[in-house]
């Protein structure tokens, strides 16, 4: 029976390939024997609870081989995931798309495509699974996380930081299976690649060894061993892409191809498989129905022990924001804007952020924090910390060390795994180290924080290097991400509170290095961030004349422009805008009411790109374009002419025009 099992997902495969004359039918045709072994004697589910919270986790992060997966969805018998979907592979609307898409499908773990990002989201969902075990037991949280790479995901840079980090903090219920073909695009990758993957991953701490990939005894045995074991394991599961297929097997050209009419005739006749594409011989079927089952009783016996639980420990099992955590983060909020009143400090937003976060540790037990190595710097971690280490997974900060791709993929998949929200710090021109990764909690709509700090040339004497310019424009550019950056400490409170209760996607929190004003001293308890921008100081003494909009650093100094331009009686108003999205998602009217009909300045100490969509035509822009420099942070202000008398002038110009 195993052989026909695996012959079904090969030819489900090969036809739902066929039909929509793309996609990648080499993969699942070769992985075929491993995912049986998992799926009909290891992986512990119930299909018909997708979401029981400790079922095991399964990542295919070669993407390409999405076949695989949503073959495996229908043939267990995933809810919605129906024969008829399978046959619409690839095409607009149905729940198997190109490649595997969170939410499309329950049982799509995460969404992968991007090479070596599922290898490192795992890493992530072990993490959270060990760091939940740790607060709730045994009884309630003991997954393990497999993974389906290939050597695609092993050649990705991503690879070698996540399972570093995995090899370190000993994440034992990680199991790659690594799909060991010798084939990519290109052809054998024998043209491109001489790592020994045995030697690399025992070198990073893992357990790894290698097998027969269409031998299920040796599956079998490997999947057991790598359960026992006590570090993360690799098995290089050596098999042929496109098994089946006469002429074409082992070659590059079943990677991501139709195979053709002809060659699946003969996949048919060499396999013995007789039934119809998208027939499956009821035997078959039921067997593969009876794996989906398999964990049903222990699913049901695990909810006896689950409905014991209260609230808070509820909480870790799903989503930890539910409205109690959400009033709880608002009044720890309200707090520490209070304070940040009462002794108005100057101080740099990611110290403001640091004293938020203070707070916000306490009421939200979920929210883990970390950083690449950076911590001092980002301000990510309190006193009431306790780092993360191996066999140590009561703790609550993760050093993630100089891993910035990792983190933020890492990060991904605990949020995804829930039970838990996730934090991580570097330094905002270091997006560029993460942007795969951030691109995907957009796309995946994940709570994840990015706390990027040293937000501008004002981080100074580190240099162009350091010095984020085009870094705020194309993150603003990535669609279902809020960037905030905040003014002053009041607004880096609220953006907190935003990050976690405005919607459920992830967060940039930019953050200067450097000290800045307390702008805001009302003690209203109202979020004013909000709304994105709202008019901190409005035109005093007669008609706005002009309208100077800024962001973080750079709304003190237009602040200072304002009192300037006072003094030769021109009244302008100066609108904070800490995050953009969340200004255009505003009504009009609101949006008219704040932008206002006088001609506009933007202030932002990075490059123009975007800015023309609040200016106008007439608007007239100060900031960087060009990189930065190294030198104190006050001199470049001055070199590069972002200074509030430059603004005063450029409003006269304006104003006379
Ligand atoms: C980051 C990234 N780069 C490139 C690609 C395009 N791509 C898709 S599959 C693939 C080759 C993968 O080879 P392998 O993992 O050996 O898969 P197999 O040929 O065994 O199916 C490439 C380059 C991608 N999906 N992601």
């Amino acid at each position: 029976m195993h052989r026909e099992m695996a012959n079904a997902i090969r030819a489900l495969a090969m036809d739902a390939v066929e039909k929509a004359k793309s996609g990648h039918p080499g993969m699942p045709m070769g992985m075929a024997d491993v995912a049986t072994v998992l799926f009909s004697q290891f992986l512990k589910f119930d299909a018909a609870a997708p979401d029981w919270p400790d079922r095991d986790r399964f990542v295919l992060s070669a993407g390409h081989g999405s076949m695989l997966l949503y073959a495996l969805l229908h043939l267990t018998g995933y809810p919605g995931v129906s024969m008829e979907e399978l046959s619409n592979f690839r095409q607009l609307g149905s729940k198997t798309a190109g490649h595997p898409e969170y939410g499309h499908a329950p049982g799509i773990e995460t969404t992968t495509g991007p090479l070596g990002q599922g290898l490192a989201n795992a890493v992530g969902m072990a993490l959270a699974e060990r760091l939940i075990n740790a607060r709730l037991g045994d009884a309630l949280v003991d997954h393990f996380t497999y993974v389906i790479a290939g050597d695609g995901c092993l050649m990705e840079g991503i690879s070698h930081e996540a399972m570093s980090l995995a090899g370190h903090l000993k994440l034992n219920k990680l199991i790659v299976l690594f799909d060991d073909n010798a084939i990519s695009i290109d052809g054998a990758t024998s043209l491109s690649v001489s790592d020994d993957q045995i030697a690399r991953f025992k070198a990073s701490g893992w357990n790894a060894v290698w097998i027969d990939g269409h031998d299920p005894a040796a599956i079998a045995f490997a999947i057991e061993g790598a359960q026992r074991a006590d570090k993360p394991t690799l098995i290089a599961c050596k098999t042929v892409i496109g098994y089946g297929a006469p002429t074409k097997q082992g070659k590059a050209s079943t990677h991501g191809e139709p195979l053709g009419a002809e060659e699946i005739r003969g996949v048919r006749e060499k396999l013995g498989w007789a039934s119809a594409p998208f027939e499956l011989p009821e035997g078959v079927l039921a067997a593969w129905r009876a794996a989906g089952s398999r964990g049903s009783v222990r699913r049901k016996d695990w909810e006896k022990v689950a409905g014991k639980l209260d609230k808070d420990q509820r909480a870790m099992l799903g989503d930890p924001i539910d409205a109690r955590a959400i009033k709880a983060v608002a009044t720890a909020i309200g707090e520490i804007k209070s304070e940040f009143v009462a002794t108005p400090p100057k101080i740099a937003t990611r110290v403001a952020s640091q004293k938020v976060l203070e707070k916000l540790i306490s009421v939200l037990p979920g929210l883990i924090g970390g950083s690449a190595d950076l911590t001092g710097s980002n301000g990510t971690r309190t006193k009431h910390h306790t780092p993360v280490a191996a066999g140590k997974y009561a703790g609550n900060y993760i050093h993630y060390g100089v891993r910035e791709h990792a983190m933020a993929a890492a990060m991904n998949g605990m949020a995804l795994h829930g039970g838990v929200v996730p934090y991580g710090g570097t330094f905002l021109v270091f997006t560029d180290y993460c942007r795969p990764s951030i691109r995907l909690s957009a796309l995946m709509g994940q709570r994840v924080i990015y706390v990027m700090t040293h937000d501008s040339i004002g981080l100074g004497e580190d240099g162009p290097t350091h010095q984020p310019v085009e870094h705020l424009a194309s993150l603003r550019a990535v669609p279902n991400l809020n960037v905030f950056r905040p003014a002053d400490p009041i607004e880096t409170a609220e953006c907190w509170e935003l990050t976690i209760t405005a919607n459920q996607g992830p967060s940039i929190l930019a953050l200067t290095r450097q000290a800045v004003p307390l702008l805001r001293t009302e003690t209203s308890q109202e979020n004013r961030s909000a709304k994105g921008a709202y008019v901190l100081g409005e035109a005093e003494g007669g008609r706005r004349g002009v309208t100077i909009l800024a962001t973080g650093s750079e709304v003190g100094l237009a602040m200072d422009a304002r009192a300037l331009l006072a003094k030769d009686g021109i009244c302008a108003a100066v609108v904070s805008m800490p995050c953009w999205e969340l200004f255009a998602a505003q009504p009009v009217a609101y949006r008219e009411a704040v932008l206002g009909s006088a001609p506009r300045i933007g202030v932002e100490a990075g490059v123009k790109f975007g800015w023309e969509r609040w200016l106008g035509d007439a608007g007239v822009f100060v900031g960087m374009d060009s990189f930065g420099a190294s030198a104190p942070a006050a001199k470049l202000y001055e070199h590069f002419g972002i200074t509030p008398s430059k603004v005063a002038e450029t409003a006269k110009h304006l104003v006379k025009r």
